[in-house]
């Protein structure tokens, strides 16, 4: 564990690096940052739309007085816990009505959420404690294939100092104390706007997840302006397909954009078809979140046409890149718009606006949410690249972190000394600021020299009928130093494609030969992060234990 100070830590959380006051004060000056919490938001929706249903899950339906009410109650059970202002809580909750209960009674308290993911099992949360320092681990009963119970006691054994609650205990826990006279606190988060108001945890594909201090007023810049752009409104009836503890979900405009605009979550414990098809038909859902492979899945799904899907207008499609092919797809098939999303838990946030063109939306990852998101492409030696051409992404803004909590080493290999962001992607800019992404800085695959990106093959591959997913990685070779191997999930269909007819398929697709796998495996599924992002580096790993034909 490292608890190193950095030299201007934040004197509410040390280990957050600040904003440097020039910054906040241009972002205040500007309008972008006013000083709101997160749970101040909800609390004035609720006072607008009291009645309203906040949260649909299954067949309890929440209004905003409710919500506001069960959280003051939740947090009567925190305090009684001994939790106090400042401490990290983690969340280890499902898309259940409990999530909520449990993330805004952690800030109401002044305590800060650190966002796992309901994936996550015993190893990760325990990196997750000590890379925190979390006192409480709430947890929930409704994950889905989990022992909750063995998960708790596999920590109790590695982490005594860490205690475990079920979210589903925290209301009733609440309101049995009120019975009993205990004060249930109304007043909300007592911590400043520009506190940090939780950690969230970095999405990238190599090593353990770092964690990422946001603050309540830059986080409710990017989701009021979010909400903005994807036109969110009272009318608005939302639903992830995804994590809501993933900023995609929660800020992208995510439950909190709905949330500050005073319409409705619905909650869907898992992204398949028919759970999701029958949730927006119930509950005349108009707008979906999703990754990549969500998608196609939906797209390629054969009872979509069981279900009346008439009132789902915008579907977000982001976390990974989207294929062109399936992109063009969506309008179609599934009658809504496409709305591509291409951000980074670090902050910035790019979409394609509702208005776009269809080559626009179906071809690029969008523009960035604001006017004052700095955003650089620069070749290695950090030199501005030229309109068109590919280069890494650097970027600074007022909803951009300004370092990885108590994580100094991170924090040098990931900045500029000017402050700017590396993501690591490798993106093209057009004139109009629109961005599409060609790859990872370290998923670039070295053929003899010949520099791949696996993202094209799979392009390639994902426009042939039978082929419903495709991953490509690089393997070790003697004589090119690296070979590209595609690992490609058929649709279901009989007989499934052969290797071979894919490869001879592709070189009538006019394509250069390096860009032909020089091995195919048709596999039954491909590995996936904890979001549902199809996961390279896993594929790499376990390539040896796939089975499948090639
Ligand atoms: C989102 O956040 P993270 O932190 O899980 O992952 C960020 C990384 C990006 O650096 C990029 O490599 C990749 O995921 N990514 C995309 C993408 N969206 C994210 N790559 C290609 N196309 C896209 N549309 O994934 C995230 C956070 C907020 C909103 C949306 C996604």
């Amino acid at each position: 564990m490292n608890h190193q100070p950095l030299a201007a830590a934040d004197p509410l959380l040390a280990g957050v690096k600040p904003y440097p006051a020039e910054f906040a004060e241009r972002y205040i000056a500007a309008g972008y940052w006013a000083e709101r919490t997160l749970d101040q938001i909800l609390r004035e929706t609720a006072v607008r739309r009291a009645g309203h249903p906040a949260v649909i899950d299954r067949g309890r339906r929440v209004s905003y007085a409710e919500l506001v009410n069960r959280i003051d109650v939740s947090q009567t059970a925190l305090s009684a816990c001994g939790i106090a202002q400042g401490e990290r809580v983690i969340i280890h909750v499902p898309n259940v009505l409990e999530f909520f209960d449990a993330v805004y009674a952690v800030i109401s308290i002044g305590a800060i959420p650190v966002f796992a993911v309901h994936s996550h099992r015993a190893s990760e949360l325990e990196h997750l404690a000590n890379s925190s320092g979390a006192v409480l681990l709430l947890t929930s009963r409704q994950i889905p294939a989990a022992d909750p119970q063995a998960i708790a006691s596999q920590l109790a054994s590695r982490l005594p100092g860490l205690r475990v609650m079920y979210a589903e205990d925290l209301y009733e826990r609440g309101l049995h104390l009120a019975c009993s006279g205990w004060d249930v606190p109304r007043q909300g988060c007592p911590r400043p706007a520009h506190a940090a108001a939780f950690l969230q945890l970095s999405g990238g594909t190599t090593g353990k997840p770092k964690l990422i201090p946001k603050t309540h007023r830059d986080y409710a810049y990017s989701f009021e302006r979010s909400a903005q752009i994807c036109a969110l409104g009272d009318h608005t009836v939302y639903l992830s397909g995804i994590p809501l503890a993933h900023n995609f979900a929660a800020s992208s405009p995510g439950y909190m954009g709905v949330f500050a605009t005073g319409g409705t979550v619905v909650c869907a414990l898992d992204g398949s078809a028919e759970r999701v098809f029958e949730l927006i038909a119930e509950h005349r859902v108009t707008m979906v979140a999703a990754v990549p492979p969500l998608a196609q899945a939906w797209l390629n799904s054969n009872v979509k046409h069981q279900y009346d899907l008439s009132s789902w207008k915008l579907l977000q499609v982001g976390g990974a890149k989207l294929a062109r092919a399936v992109a063009v797809r969506v309008e179609q098939e599934l009658g809504c718009t496409l709305q591509q999303v291409f951000g980074m838990a670090e902050g910035l946030v790019c979409y394609t606006r509702l208005d776009d063109d269809l080559e626009t939306i179906a071809s690029t990852q969008g523009k960035p949410m604001s006017d004052a998101d700095e955003v650089l492409v620069l070749d290695a030696q950090g030199n501005p690249v030229p309109e068109g051409t590919p280069g890494n992404l650097w970027v600074r803004g007022p909803y951009t972190f300004r370092g990885y909590y108590n994580n100094p080493e991170a924090n040098a290999a990931s900045f500029t000394p000017d402050g700017f962001y590396g993501s690591g992607d490798i993106v093209v800019r057009d004139a109009r600021g629109y961005l599409s992404v060609v790859g990872r800085t370290k998923d670039v695959i070295n053929r003899g020299g010949e520099k791949v990106s696996p993202e094209q093959i799979e392009a390639v591959l994902l426009r042939h009928p039978a082929v419903h997913d495709a991953s490509v990685i690089g393997v070790p070779d003697e004589l090119l130093g690296e070979r590209t191997h595609a690992y490609v999930v058929p649709r279901e269909i009989s007989p499934p494609p052969r290797a071979k007819t894919l490869r001879a398929w592709m070189r009538g697709e006019h394509i250069a030969d390096h860009h032909i796998p020089d091995m195919i495996t048709v596999v039954e599924s491909l590995p996936t992060t904890h979001i549902g992002k199809i996961s390279r580096n896993t594929l790499g790993s376990k390539a040896a234990e796939l089975q499948g034909e090639s």
